[in-house]
């Protein structure tokens, strides 16, 4: 039996074999620093109504997924404590940006911002892990760099990625992108994801489409819970 999910460009996955062992749901850096008060992109002064967005669209989809016995699995970017993993010109560009010249690193609302085990590093209540769910940590935007996801992915049998979470244009973007050139089928959710910029958001599901689907699709939270019904 075949199952698709109405996705733009193409009825995703490609050869409609889309099933609780071979599929897996990522939700990427839903953290506070990244959606919360007081975290980075709160202090960094962008509109955290934009990257909260996706809350529900995710929530709706994961509780479907899990409830359909399908691989859910979670990402959080950060660096240890001796920021021995954070390179100086990622910590130098997060010092410039509107936040008086504090950065990844440095002590925020939330705690040091994006350093593992503070507050603000934390995925958020609303979308928590279930203990039996994998969490990837990762000091990069990809989610496949430095990290053991990719063996994780090969050692289940994953085949099709689901990918969810923040930004769409840069950690979002960078996994699907990393994903795609290692074979796995990709499907962004289109209103599980955001940006700190609504145009970058729509930019980077158009590139998703061109060449026929040349990362992979993207499709609604809607369709997805349709194609699992
Ligand atoms: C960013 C992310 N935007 N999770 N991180 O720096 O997309």
């Amino acid at each position: 039996m075949t199952r698709f999910v109405a996705a733009n460009p193409y009825a995703w996955p490609y050869n409609g074999d889309l099933r609780p062992a071979n599929t897996a749901l990522l939700v990427i850096d839903m953290q506070t620093d990244f959606c919360g008060v007081g975290g980075y992109v709160d202090k960094m002064g962008y509109d955290i109504s934009l990257t909260r967005a996706p809350i529900e669209p995710i929530k709706a989809v994961m509780a479907a997924m899990r409830a359909a016995g399908y691989w859910v699995m979670h990402t959080r970017e950060g660096h240890r404590p001796d920021l021995s993993d954070l390179p100086a010109n990622k910590r130098w560009r997060s010092q410039q940006i509107g936040t008086g010249g504090v950065g990844i690193g440095d002590a925020g609302p939330c705690g040091r911002i994006l350093v593992r085990g503070e507050p603000g590093w934390q995925i958020i209540d609303e979308l928590a892990p279930l203990p039996s769910e994998v969490v990837i940590d990762k000091p990069g935007k990809g989610s496949f760099y430095a990290t053991d996801l990719e063996l994780i992915l090969r050692t289940r049998g994953i085949a099709n990625l689901v990918l969810a979470g923040i930004t769409t244009d840069v950690c979002v973007h960078t996994t699907m992108r990393e994903a795609n050139d290692r074979g796995f089928e990709c499907l962004v959710l289109s209103d599980g994801t955001a940006a700190t910029d609504p145009g970058n958001h729509l930019a980077a599901l158009k590139m998703i489409t061109m060449q026929h689907g040349v990362f992979g699709a993207h499709a609604p939270s809607a369709a997805v819970l349709e194609a699992l019904r």
